[in-house]
This record gives C-alpha cells, sequence and structure tokens, in this order.
C-alpha cells in the first residue's frame, strides 16, 4: 500500500497530512448552471457531478458515494433518469419524491467495504452520479442540492476497489438555484426598498422592475444584476447567467424588459 495511504486510512478518522489528495466535491447544477431561469412548464436538466483527485499511481481508484438530489419542497416532475455509469451491482438509484430523487446510493453489497465509483482514467474529472429532466410549473425560487446519505456524510476515497482501507474525503457541496417564472423582468413589486413586495415579482412588468434592476445593477449584486453571459442572441450562454457582472447583463434586462411579457 502506498505510503500516504498507510498513513491515513482507515475509515477511523485518522489524521490526513496531504492536503488536496483527500478532497472531493460533489455539485449539482441545472442546464450546467450554478443560476438558471425557466418558464413555468419549462423541461431543463439537472445533474450532480462528482470531483475528486483520481491520482495516476493507484490511489483512489473507487469513490463511495451515497445521498439524494433534493429539490426545495420536493418540487417538479422528473423524468428520463440518466447516469453515467450503468446500473449495477454497486449502484442503486433510489426513487423519485416529486422532482427530488431520494436514496440515490451507490453502495457495494455485501463486501467487507461500501462505496461505488470507478472514474474514467482522467485526472480530477467529473463523474456524472445521475442526471434528469425536470420540470416546475409553480413559479418561485427553487434551491437544488446534495444531501449526503445516512451512512457516508462525505466522499469515501478507496485506493482500489478491492481496498478494505478508505479516507473521508474533506468534501464540498454545491448547490444551484432554478427561478421559474413566466416574465423574468418581472423582478419585484414597488421600486422603493424596505416596502412589502421589494424584490418579489407581482405579474406586471411597470418601470418599478426597470428601476429595481438598475439600482441592484448598479450595487453590483450579482444575484439580481447577472443575467447573462454572452451580449448576443444565438451565442452560446446567452440568457445564462455566468456569475459576472457586466455591461452585458444590463443591455441584456434591457433587452428583455423591452420585449415584454
Ligand atoms: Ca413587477
Amino acid at each position: 500500500m502506498d505510503r500516504m495511504w498507510a498513513a491515513a486510512a482507515v475509515g477511523a478518522g485518522a489524521v490526513v497530512s496531504c492536503a488536496g489528495a483527500f478532497e472531493a466535491s460533489i455539485r449539482v447544477v441545472a442546464q450546467r448552471a450554478s443560476r438558471v431561469y425557466v418558464a413555468p412548464g419549462e423541461v431543463f436538466y439537472v445533474e450532480a457531478l462528482l470531483t475528486y483527485p483520481h491520482l495516476v499511481g493507484g490511489w483512489h481508484q473507487f469513490a463511495g458515494v451515497q445521498g439524494s438530489i433534493v429539490i426545495d419542497g420536493d418540487a417538479g416532475s422528473p423524468s428520463n433518469f440518466r447516469c453515467f455509469f450503468s446500473s449495477s451491482v454497486l449502484i442503486r438509484w433510489g426513487e423519485f419524491v416529486g422532482g427530488s430523487r431520494v436514496g440515490l446510493d451507490y453502495e457495494l453489497t455485501p463486501a467487507f467495504f461500501q462505496g461505488g465509483f470507478i472514474p474514467p482514467q482522467i485526472p480530477n474529472v467529473n463523474g456524472l452520479l445521475g442526471g434528469y429532466d425536470l420540470k416546475i410549473d409553480e413559479p418561485g425560487e427553487y434551491g437544488i442540492r446534495w444531501e449526503p446519505g445516512p451512512t457516508y456524510t462525505s466522499v469515501r476515497l478507496f485506493p482500489s476497489v478491492q481496498s478494505p482501507y478508505w479516507v473521508d474525503a474533506k468534501t464540498e457541496y454545491f448547490g444551484t438555484t432554478v427561478i421559474v417564472t413566466p416574465c423574468r423582468p418581472d423582478l419585484t413589486t414597488t421600486a422603493i426598498p424596505g416596502q412589502a413586495g421589494y424584490g418579489e415579482p407581482d405579474g406586471v412588468l411597470n418601470n418599478d422592475d426597470f428601476a429595481y434592476y438598475l439600482a441592484q445593477f448598479a450595487a453590483g449584486n450579482v444575484l439580481v444584476g447577472d443575467q447573462t453571459h454572452a451580449a448576443i442572441p444565438d451565442q452560446p450562454g446567452y440568457g445564462m447567467p455566468d456569475g459576472v457582472l457586466t455591461n452585458d447583463d444590463f443591455f441584456f434586462y434591457l433587452a428583455i424588459f423591452a420585449a415584454g411579457c
């Protein structure tokens, strides 16, 4: 066994001194993004992606994962569940509860260790834990996140499929936000901060919405101001927030405001 593994194993909470080697993340995205706007009933694609350092030389050949893709209020109706890894004795896919996928369970039975991912042979690769199409009819803002399972509160890394040793990786979780709206430029009820309905859409598009956007944009509020990646329709990323606030966002909002609902 590799010396780093000898120092770090086994499932006993041993101190890990090799920074980075035992870190992992699980990221849930919608339409590949951490924030997305959709119309009521519009189908969008949800994925949960696993990342961990797949180091050349025999470490981390296997990752154990357990958990669920959970949506606020279990909203929506899903279809077309798929997984990069084919279904096998290693993988139990769980069930849908509304739009949530509950019990997405990658667990080997009946061997002496549990776990379930053999990554492609590429360093630091993203592995698709699971993905599916989802549609939500009710307007609102919905968080979608990974919820670790009862047994594995983090990603477990194994040096090989057969190994009885493992390390609980330091695992980061990232979620996504889906904004379901029948009228995207409708952002607020009033333009006056502190009044009821400030920052809450009311189904009416008027100058208050424009004033509200302008104020949020000027204040550098990325969560409202960031609306698009590209400036030109038909360019990749048009209408897709990218986490960066630029003048393109302002001109995009201007365009959708002028187009009306
Ligand atoms: Ca409004």
